[in-house]
């Protein structure tokens, strides 16, 4: 079939054609089809059948555009090719975090999938002040599956590099390149500001000697290392969940690159979401003290349990296949000391990487509701300065930081947890 960009009106018909989207829909004479996509990119549907509401699916369609921008901005549509490709990699190590995918369409660059609505986009459920006690553990789940059984301390040496070949996605990493590690910090007619931010802030980060040598050092990163396959967008807008269950979607910025962005992207994330409710919390007429506690437990939590899970599947490996490597007096010895100093460096460029997703949320086009969506600029203006000091930090200073209870400590030093 050749690509047409559907619509509410032409979705159901297409729908009807599909032989596997009638195990989902008993009929389709009453399809309501709704656009709910918010993201920057595509555009999301949400189909449903009026005459039995518990028939359901979400349709997720590319355009040859950029959404955010608009047509005057050209991007590949076949990015979709890579979100499938991604979403099936990732559901073959992490089944339980990843949606269910009921069709796909490289030509018509679209995916139908399990309907998440009911679980909510953790980011708006965050703002809400929702506490998810199962985040870090399923989280840090995702991330040690996919990113382990992606490495070359997982796979093949051929397998791997055939991936690494297979998952090349120019289009977005240049949008990563150039909206994480590069506009943010100088002065380019994309970015967008809080009008309350003065000279003085702006040149806190455009001016920093420090800061442009790091993050440029954390953009040749990013264009690099192919250690994993990354999702390679892992913000809280790219979860859905509920107390339960949560799920990992969207990954359509996937390719092979360095771990800690996945990471970082998470940790930077809710890091902003606790600077946030410093305001919010009060504005919900909440005492902060115990949603904000739990943001940091989370932060804590996501990091130290990927660690006991990504070593346990290392080690697990090593004696499954028997590997001579470490196989004599000291080996395991030794091999302890190589997990250490892989999981330092990646604890570093995880920092580096949430530093620049923290900033280029501040200083640049894309925004974070939880931050951006404060209407008192004065009040926004606080955070996104306290958002500006914990980036610059982590990323001048990665390599003085070894322990993740540092990072909670200098959260709580920019924003007192009272
Ligand atoms: C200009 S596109 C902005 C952002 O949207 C996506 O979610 C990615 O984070 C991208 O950088
Ligand atoms: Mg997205």
């Amino acid at each position: 079939m050749t690509y047409q960009q559907l619509s509410v009106d032409s979705i159901p018909e297409y729908l009807s054609d599909i032989p596997e989207i009638g195990k989902i829909f008993s009929d389709f004479k009453h399809l309501k089809v709704s656009e709910i996509g918010d993201g920057n990119l595509n555009f999301v549907y949400l189909v449903t059948n009026r005459d039995r509401p518990r028939e359901s699916a979400v349709l997720k369609q590319s355009v040859p555009y950029l959404r955010i921008i608009g047509k005057s901005w050209p991007l590949p549509k076949e990015r979709m090719s890579i979100e499938i490709k991604a979403l099936q990699k990732a559901a073959a190590w992490c089944p339980s975090h990843v949606p269910d995918i009921y069709h796909y369409s490289h030509d018509m660059c679209l995916v139908v999938m399990q309907d998440l609505s009911a679980h909510g986009v953790l980011r708006g459920r965050m703002i809400e002040g929702k506490v998810f006690p199962k985040l870090a553990d399923h989280v840090s789940t995702y991330l040690a599956e996919t990113l382990f059984h992606t490495s070359d301390l997982y796979l093949d040496h051929r397998q791997k590099k055939e991936l690494v070949a297979e998952f090349i996605n120019i289009d977005l990493c240049k949008i990563t390149e150039d909206f994480v590690f590069t506009h943010p910090y100088e002065r380019n007619q994309t970015n967008v500001y809080n009008p309350e931010l003065n000279e003085v802030d702006l040149n806190f980060i455009h001016l920093d000697c420090d800061l442009k040598i790091a993050v440029a050092d954390m953009k040749r990163k990013f264009m690099t290392e192919t250690q994993a396959l990354i999702h390679g967008d892992l913000h809280t807008g790219s979860i859905m969940a509920n107390t339960e269950e949560t799920y990992i979607i969207d990954p359509e910025f996937a390719f092979f690159g360095p771990m800690g962005f996945d990471i970082g992207a998470i940790l930077g994330n809710v890091l902003m979401s606790y600077f946030s409710h410093e305001y919010r919390q009060i504005k919900l007429g909440r005492e902060p003290y115990s949603y904000r506690k739990w943001l940091l437990d989370t932060v804590e939590n996501i990091w130290n349990y990927f660690v006991e899970k990504f070593n346990r599947l290392w080690m697990e490996h090593e004696v499954s296949r028997k590997n001579l490597y470490w196989d004599y007096e000291y080996g395991e010895e030794h091999f302890k000391c190589q997990r250490e100093i892989y999981l330092q460096n990646l604890f570093q460029d995880s920092l580096g990487f949430a530093a620049c997703k923290m900033m280029r949320r501040i200083l640049g086009l894309a925004k974070v509701a939880d931050i951006a969506d404060i209407e008192d600029n004065k009040e926004r203006a606080k955070i996104e300065r306290m958002t500006l000091q914990m980036g610059k930090k982590l990323v001048t200073e990665r390599t003085q930081f070894h322990t993740i209870q540092e990072i909670i400590e200098l959260a709580k030093d920019l924003s007192p947890l009272k």
